[in-house]
């Protein structure tokens, strides 16, 4: 059974999506992604809403741009934490995106990460679901280890080749 929802509202988002859906992938939890558009097929949307609860989701990733409207209204409606990706646009840069998914009304949130910050949502609905999850916490523990052994190998090359034979 999926745990994590994973919701686009078009194929042009997938590349941020994927990002989040590799990290699932990575720390072994399972879920159901999704294109499905509030605004061109309300009716499936307020279908994939209703049901999402009954399916097993403890979080959705919801991910849209320029007036994206779709993780406010999973949020609506689904009783568990959604997480919003506003997706960069051309017109305004992504931030018709940031602001719609961001400035949400009181009562009705939704955890917003940066704009195409598909990895961070996946590592954010990670941490929700470590809270009652022992051995998935173990993951993300190692996992941050992971990025400071990175961090402490690029100085360690610094000071070695110095900045100049760092940038060859
Ligand atoms: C939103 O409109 C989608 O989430 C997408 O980011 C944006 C543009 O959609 P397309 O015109 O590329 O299908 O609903």
């Amino acid at each position: 059974m999926a745990r994590v929802g994973i919701v686009m509202g078009s194929d042009s988002d997938m590349p941020v999506m994927a990002k989040a859906a590799q990290v699932l992938d990575e720390l072994g939890i399972s879920y159901e992604m999704r294109i499905i558009s509030a605004h061109r097929e309300p009716d499936v949307f307020f279908e994939y809403a209703n049901m999402a609860e009954e399916k097993g989701f403890k979080v959705i990733i919801a991910g849209a741009g320029m007036a994206a409207h779709l993780p406010g209204m999973c949020a609506a409606i689904f009783p568990m934490p959604v997480i919003g990706i506003p997706m960069h646009t051309t017109s305004l840069g992504g931030r018709d995106s940031l602001y719609s998914i961001v400035q949400m009304p009181s009562g009705i949130p939704v955890a917003t990460v940066a704009i195409n910050g598909g990895a961070n949502a996946g590592i954010l609905a990670a941490k929700i679901l470590a809270v009652s999850d022992e051995e998935l916490l173990k993951k993300l523990k190692d996992y941050s280890s992971s990025l400071k052994d990175s961090v402490q190998a690029k100085d360690e090359k610094l000071q070695e080749l110095g900045y100049k034979g760092y940038m060859k």
